[in-house]
């Protein structure tokens, strides 16, 4: 098992749920983290728990703005995980604007990261690029197409960066995890806290610190290992269709 100790991190999306829990994770393990997101309120209380830990101000739809934010910093581990859903409408009946919204956090996003830390990756010859996935990277289901289309295509960017960056020393991941219990929800029905609730109602959920160990799980390993994809469900959760609720 590989220390953590004084290694960078980056972590988009570290304001709530996987993110946070990921910094905190990571954090407990002796690395330095930099804590990318657009809250600075929710970054700065979390800055506070994390020794070491610095804030990036920045929304990951805008890479010359990350890159910015990070203002020439370099990096060991980085998390790209801001990411989110809006709506569950038939694709015919969507808003372009949601659209839009998912396509530029969910690919940009990871696309932003990529610009801002791999250039010094692989400069060193060393380096881990955690992307979070999705079961919905993996699958289709109803009222779910253009998310899971931006979750296909974080799936095709995991795997097109290991093609590219082969015998570079950087090891790539994709973490992708069923139902979590955070925001996620919420910001897709926009604050419909009944709906939301309704998701994860009667089924034990995955903690965002589940999907934290899955990561670090990935992170420790002897550097000669590639842990490349770490799908994760809820027991109670065979597809993202098929979920056994207990009311
Ligand atoms: C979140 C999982 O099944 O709600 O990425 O799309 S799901």
């Amino acid at each position: 098992m590989q220390t953590l100790h004084g290694k960078r991190a980056l972590v988009t999306g570290a304001s709530a749920g996987i993110g946070a829990a990921t910094a905190r994770a990571l954090a407990a393990q002796g690395a330095k983290v930099t804590l990318v997101a657009r809250r600075k309120d929710r970054l700065e209380s979390l800055a506070k728990e994390l020794p070491g830990s610095t804030i990036a101000v920045a929304d990951v739809r805008d890479a010359a703005a990350l890159v910015a934010a990070l203002s020439g910093q370099e990096f060991d581990i980085a998390v790209a995980n801001a990411g989110l859903a809006r709506g569950t409408t038939s694709v015919d009946q969507g808003d372009p604007g949601d659209w839009a919204e998912m396509v530029d956090t969910n690919i940009k996003g990871v696309l932003s990261v990529v610009h801002a830390v791999l250039p010094s990756m692989r400069k060193k010859g060393a380096g881990d690029f955690v992307v979070l996935g999705s079961v919905a990277g993996r699958e289709v289901y109803t009222g779910g197409a253009v998310y899971c289309a931006t979750k296909h295509a974080v799936k095709a960017l995991y795997t097109g960066l290991r093609l590219d960056m082969a015998g570079s020393g950087v090891r790539f991941s994709t973490v992708d995890p069923g139902l979590v219990e955070t925001e996620f929800s919420l910001v897709r029905f926009r604050g419909d806290t009944e709906r939301a609730k309704k998701v994860y109602q009667g089924l034990q959920c995955l903690r965002p610190e589940d999907v934290a160990d899955a990561i670090l799980f990935a992170l420790t390993r002897p550097p000669h290992v590639n842990i490349g994809e770490i799908v994760l469900w809820p027991t109670h959760q065979a597809s993202t269709t098929v979920v056994h609720r207990t009311t």
